[in-house]
């Protein structure tokens, strides 16, 4: 995942957007422990989201978009109603055209020990936001193009190859969007012909939610469209902890942009209490992709001995830490 041509250089230019609600706050924990590590970050703090449109008239600045263009990574919160406007159209505007959602349990014990990638296409799809009203209601168009199925195909065998994983699953609805997921499936098939030692299948989505719960453990990596990522990373979460657990990272030819899978969760923001692992683990593919990865197994490791240590870990987690307090305990370590 390492950003093209860069090698590990120390001194890096960081977009940061909190966004809305708890990404102000599990943004501050994850530069808490970003600033403990022996690596100059030049971060420069921008504006997007609800509270962005309210002040200035638009959920997603043009310096916003410039200033993320030109940092070496973007590390991003949450967004909340302005969702499609903001993080949607930022991945697009930076051309991150995969979306790579680990699914792994930080706590074997208690939830086996699930650990899957899922690779989700980032450009198309129904989150194109083609919508039109109708007389009758309203119309959403889903784009589908041979490019960019082969494209992410090629990422997650690719992906599967690096990483020693020996099997990659598409999803998709093919019975029923025949032409669209039909083209999907197909490209997915010829890229695998050139992995022959990568084992390939696919199912439905539909019979994929049910499998995730039934037989979590037989996965290794999904590769699937735009919508299905999303509504499947969120089960993927539950599976292991919650939406709190699970990172992400956005990657193009050129840029990368770091999140937590979770979006604004208004019903405990600014109390203090929300789980900065999700967005602690974005950082670290953060610094895996600009190609330090000694320091992002490092604060990995800390970061799952502080959960299952469990004394100083927010509520969801079984402490009674606050979001800050739980971020501080992980850079003491450091
Ligand atoms: N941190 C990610 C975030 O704000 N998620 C909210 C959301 O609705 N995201 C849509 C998506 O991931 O496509």
């Amino acid at each position: 995942m390492n950003k093209k041509n860069k090698k590990a250089k120390r001194m890096y230019n960081i977009a940061v957007i909190p966004g809305d609600g708890i990404g102000q706050e599990v943004v501050k924990a994850a530069v808490t422990i970003l600033d403990k590590l022996p690596i100059d970050f030049n971060y420069t703090y921008a504006k997007a989201g609800d509270e962005c449109k309210e002040e200035t008239g638009v959920p997603l600045p043009d310096e916003t978009i410039e200033l993320a263009k030109n940092s070496d990574a973007v590390l991003f919160g949450a967004a909340g109603e302005t969702a499609a406007d903001v993080i949607v159209r930022l991945r697009r505007e930076l051309n991150t055209f995969v979306n790579l959602r680990p699914v792994k349990s930080l706590q074997p014990d208690k939830y086996g020990n699930i650990d899957f990638m899922i690779v989700r296409e980032n450009t198309e799809d129904l989150y194109i936001g083609d919508e039109e009203e109708t007389p009758e209601g309203a119309i959403a168009r889903k784009k589908i193009t041979k490019f960019a199925s082969e494209r992410i195909a090629k990422y997650a065998f690719k992906y599967a190859e690096d990483t020693g994983r020996k099997k990659v699953t598409a999803v998709h609805k093919a019975n029923v969007l025949k032409l669209s997921d039909g083209l999907f499936k197909k490209s997915f098939y010829k890229i695998a012909e050139q992995y022959p030692d990568i084992e390939s299948n696919d199912f439905y989505v539909d019979a994929t939610a049910m499998y995730l719960i039934t037989n979590p453990l037989d996965f290794e990596v999904i590769v699937t469209t735009n919508l299905y990522g999303d509504i499947l990373s969120d089960e993927g979460a539950g599976l292991v902890g919650g939406l709190g657990m699970i990172p992400s990272a956005n990657i193009g030819d050129d840029n990368g942009l770091f999140e937590p899978v979770h979006g604004s969760a208004p019903d405990i923001a600014g109390q203090g209490i929300a789980n900065p692992a999700a967005t602690i683990l974005s950082a670290c593919m953060m610094l895996d992709y600009l190609g330090e990865s000694q320091y992002a197994r490092k604060v990995e490791e800390i970061l799952i001995d502080v959960i299952q240590e469990g004394s100083h870990v927010t509520p969801d987690l079984g402490g009674d830490s606050s979001t800050q307090e739980m971020a501080e305990y992980i850079a003491s370590k450091l």
